[in-house]
């Protein structure tokens, strides 16, 4: 190891990966290109699962729900002491945002690679970073910095902000708890539901008021900062194609930042303003609402890596959990923000065993067959094998399908050729929805705001083309074409047309 790259005093010897799926499966491969050994760790559920699979060392911590297994923070530790781990890597979902977690890994001397417990505490409570970001003098949406303490209080804030305004839970996210109201006649109501909605998925009933930004953008921005003082950002990411506060398809660049590229260094300016006041190191995401006036407001700081972060890992030519890593073993950011480059166009889409003909229903099960996609600026973040059965007990994510091209309608076009590629068989899959969305005019000329998905299975059912007419054309082709071309001598180049258009038929039944 003697003259390793990274070699230093600090670096880890040995890191415990707390969590499945293809995001283990990244940090493990990011450790074994450092020279790190990896631990995995598993439930009943996935003792035959890819991460544990590709981990140097392995350890199980419990039955399948997660809250006996990966959620339980005493068994990871337990596994990382025996296992003699220097650090954990949280990765995202589970513990990772988990403040006394984070506090609990730092008392039992493991670094946990991420910002401080104090620092995920603190953005964890969206008043608490919407005080930050305005201490930082960072823009946020219009609204209060406090809870609403009684209907008066809430009636009078609102008849100030002006309707319609939005009631958020103060421990919020992924729009829980979240209530539009119109008038002042539907608050008390609206108080109601989104307290007992915040209170059930939170423990905390608190809700807060904030002026509606209608049908906006989201971009997010990410940064990086290290424990000497130094904080970078890494540009935006759009990240408005969501349905049900899940994300669908992430670009670097974003196509309005494209169209206006001051903003990137606004909105990069405001995330690490925010950042810098919290006391923020190691990799975070800001997120911001922008309106149809390219006005931006601070909503959130995510304070783990995010799903979606391959995107600017291609657009910037930087690993991000190289980074992570770095940074908690305690090395300077060499980075300077005037060293960051972004070139060409990424775009993912998110592969889910689900049914998108049965309302995005899970699909677990056995893969019975698995062709993936490769070549030219595609990159793949998978967590499964053909021969593998999903297990109905986590979020469906299959993987992650990634292409970086030298500009928009490249990527799209290369992710498209990729998608083609890409057979995924025993379970159902939404490969066919991106192809939809991928051809689709709105979204080719990146008109994108968050309603949009809701907007493009409006239209999409609007349109419906009967399946049965779809054969009929393809099967009528076919025939036209063998009458047409009677005989071919079978060799390889002449019969690729026929089994296209063979493929085809099959494609659509
Ligand atoms: C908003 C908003 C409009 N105005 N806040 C949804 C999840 C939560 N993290 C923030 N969310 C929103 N906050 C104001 N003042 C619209 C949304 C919103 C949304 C935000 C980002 C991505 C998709 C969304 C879908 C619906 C609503």
């Amino acid at each position: 190891m003697l003259g390793h790259p990274l070699e230093s005093g600090r670096m880890f010897h040995k890191v415990l990966v707390a969590n499945r799926g293809e995001i283990a499966v990244r940090i493990i491969r990011a450790l074994r290109e450092m020279g790190i050994v990896s631990v995995a760790v598993f439930s009943d559920a996935d003792r035959a699962s890819l991460h544990v699979r590709m981990a140097d060392e392995a350890e199980h911590i419990g039955p399948a729900p997660s809250a006996e297994s990966y959620l339980r923070s005493d068994r990871i530790l337990d596994a990382a002491h025996k296992h003699v781990a220097d650090a954990i890597h949280p990765g995202y979902g589970f513990l990772s945002e988990d403040a006394s977690f984070a506090a609990d890994c730092e008392q039992a001397g493991i670094r946990f690679i991420g910002p401080s417990s104090a620092a995920i505490r603190a953005l964890g409570s969206k008043i608490d970073g919407r005080r930050i970001a305005v201490r930082a003098g960072a823009p946020v949406v219009p609204g209060t910095n406090a809870p609403a303490e009684s209907y008066d209080h809430a009636r009078i804030i609102a008849h100030e902000i002006g309707y319609p305004v939005l009631l958020k839970a103060v421990a919020g996210g992924g729009g829980k708890g979240m209530r539009r109201v119109n008038s002042e006649d539907q608050l008390e109501a609206a108080i109601r539901d989104a307290r007992s909605e915040a209170e059930r998925a939170f423990r905390s009933g608190e809700v807060y008021v904030e002026k509606v930004v209608e049908n906006p953008r989201h971009i997010e921005v990410q940064i990086l900062g290290d424990e000497h003082g130094n904080l970078i950002h890494l540009g935006e990411r759009e990240c408005s194609l969501q349905r049900r506060h899940q994300k669908v398809i992430e670009e670097c660049p974003s196509p309005l930042v494209v169209q206006h590229p001051e903003m990137r260094a606004a909105m990069g300016e405001a995330a690490l303003k925010i950042a810098r006041a919290a006391g923020y190191t190691n990799a975070g995401t800001a997120e911001f609402l922008v309106d149809a006036n390219r006005n931006f407001y601070f909503l959130e700081m995510n304070t783990r890596l995010q799903v979606e972060h391959p995107v600017t890992e291609l657009a910037t030519s930087l690993d991000l959990v190289h980074w992570q890593i770095r940074i908690a073993a305690g090395e300077p950011l060499t980075l300077r923000q005037e060293d960051i480059v972004w070139r060409g166009s990424a775009m993912e889409c998110r592969l889910y065993a689900e049914d998108p003909d049965a309302n995005f229903f899970p699909s677990p099960g056995l893969i019975d067959t698995l062709t993936e996609p490769s070549g030219p600026g595609v990159r793949l973040d998978s967590g499964v094998y053909e021969g593998w059965r999903v297990p109905i007990d986590y979020d469906p994510l299959l993987a992650k399908l990634t292409v970086w091209a030298v500009d928009r309608p490249t990527a799209i076009a290369r992710m498209q050729r990729a998608l083609s590629e890409y057979r995924v068989g025993g379970i159902r899959n939404n490969i066919a929805f991106f192809r939809d969305i991928l051809d689709d005019p709105e979204f080719c000329g990146a008109r994108l705001h968050t309603g949009f998905i809701a907007e493009f299975m409006e239209r999409r059912t609007a349109r419906s083309p009967s399946p049965e007419l779809d054969i009929i054309v393809a099967l009528a082709a076919e025939k036209h074409y063998r009458e047409r071309r009677p005989a071919q001598p079978n060799n390889g180049a002449a019969s690729a047309s026929g089994w296209l258009i063979e493929g085809r038929a099959r494609n659509l039944q």
